[in-house]
């Protein structure tokens, strides 16, 4: 259990790239990285800049990415522009049939990629970093947590894997790293990174099944008998679970899990991936998280007083998104409950944004959800994954 008093300091960094606000993928997509810059100002506007040391990423430079991501995979990033994609019929091919990028929407090859993905990567590289370095105990980059990308290939929205860079980072100084990823998706770029390793546990919480008679819920991974290979077996840990999951059904699994995790595996360093796709009214997760109980997952991790490492992921409805990673700052530097919600979010550029929200940070989460069910389900998932933990040795 928790190994500290939790209103204790923390020395927090922070990392922030204002390039984000002018990332598109395409006019339409669902992904718009500019809600990072949305959360960037409401931590702004709640005065959390002067709590943590503020830093500006330098982008991750592209040895830094090979060492996760394959040579040719990397050259195509790098010299991939809309107007190559548009002009060499030989690249667009080899883009979309061997890395996934173009082809179906997903993953479009835009204006800029390449400074993104060394931007967000960057970011959370240097965050990595500071923790190893002992400068930091929580290190924030809201701009990663692009946990589908492989080796080769872009996937989800995803194109280079920041999280498994940051990882083999953390992996230089720290015996053992948890990730936990509580995403509304798989994290399956990160498990297959670290399916056979018995130093990394990875656990993803993410909704799972059909979502139509021939469609599964996206990427189809992370069926509850996924342990890992080899000297990774048990090592990977997930928990699958119907739309609709409420803060009560989800903390009745995350807490004992985690818990149990954090008992067997002894990490020395934790990452977070907050994907704040799990929220109530995310356009694509289909959960019904409030802010207040997905930042418990961030309170929770947290109190074990290890080495932290906080980063984003999906969100879709851009509001909640930004109120989210706000949110959960403040419980990074300990100020959650200093932060007003009496009274609505200040004027501070992206006010309008929150009109469908009340204007609070805390906005009420639907009720109207019927696969909501606290069926035995619940419980027998619980089950298998304690079973499951109790096998790591
Ligand atoms: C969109 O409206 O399930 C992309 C993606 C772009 C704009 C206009 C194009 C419309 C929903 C999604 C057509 C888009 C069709 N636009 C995309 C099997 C699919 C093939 C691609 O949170 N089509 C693929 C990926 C998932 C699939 C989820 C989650 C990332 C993360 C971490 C990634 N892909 C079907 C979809 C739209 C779009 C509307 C979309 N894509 C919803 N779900 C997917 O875990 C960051
Ligand atoms: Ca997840
Ligand atoms: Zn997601």
């Amino acid at each position: 259990s928790p190994s500290c008093a939790d209103d204790k300091k923390r020395r927090v960094c922070y990392y922030y790239d204002p390039g984000i606000a002018h990332i598109k993928f395409s006019d339409d997509h669902v992904m718009v990285p500019a809600r990072v810059a949305m959360a960037h100002s409401l931590v702004g506007v709640y005065g959390m800049l002067g709590d943590m040391r503020r830093l500006r990423t330098r982008p991750a430079t592209e040895a830094e990415i090979r060492r996760f991501h394959s040579p040719e995979y990397v050259d195509l990033l790098r010299d991939l522009t809309p107007e190559s994609y548009f002009n060499d019929a030989a690249l667009r091919q080899k883009a979309e049939d061997d890395h996934g990028i173009g082809g179906d929407d997903d993953c479009p090859a835009f204006d800029r990629l390449w400074k993104y993905c060394r931007g967000y990567a960057g970011g959370s590289f240097a965050a990595a970093r500071a923790l190893v370095d002992g400068a930091s105990d929580i290190a924030i980059n809201w701009s990663g947590g692009m946990h589908h990308a492989s080796a080769c290939k872009a996937t989800g929205f995803c194109y280079v894997n920041d999280i498994v860079l940051a990882i083999n980072e953390l992996l230089g100084t720290f015996r053992r790293v948890i990730y936990v990823d509580i995403d509304a998706h798989h994290g399956d770029g990160v498990q297959n990174a670290f399916l056979d390793s018995n130093r990394v546990m990875t656990l993803s919480f993410h909704r799972y099944g059909k979502i139509t008679p021939h469609k599964d819920f996206f990427p189809g991974s992370g069926a509850i008998n996924e342990i890992g290979d080899g000297a990774g077996e048990h090592y990977s840990v997930n928990v699958p679970l119907d739309a609709g999951v409420r803060d009560d059904v989800y903390h009745t699994l995350f807490k004992p899990i985690v818990g149990k995790a954090m008992e067997v595996f002894q990490p020395e360093a934790i990452v977070l991936q907050c994907g704040a796709d799990s929220l109530s009214g995310d356009r694509l997760g289909g959960m019904e998280l409030s802010v207040r109980g997905h930042a418990e997952c961030v309170s929770f991790l947290r109190g074990f007083n290890l080495p932290l490492l906080l980063v984003g992921g999906g969100g879709y409805t851009i509001n909640h998104v930004a109120s989210a990673w706000c949110y959960e700052t403040a419980v990074a530097v300990g100020k959650e409950r200093k932060l007003p919600d009496d009274i609505e979010i200040p004027s501070h550029g992206y006010e309008l944004m929150y009109k469908n929200q009340g204007n609070k940070l805390h906005y009420k989460t639907s009720t109207a959800t019927a696969a909501r069910k606290r069926s035995s389900s619940t419980e027998v998932t619980k089950g298998k994954v304690l079973e499951h933990l109790s096998q790591v040795k």
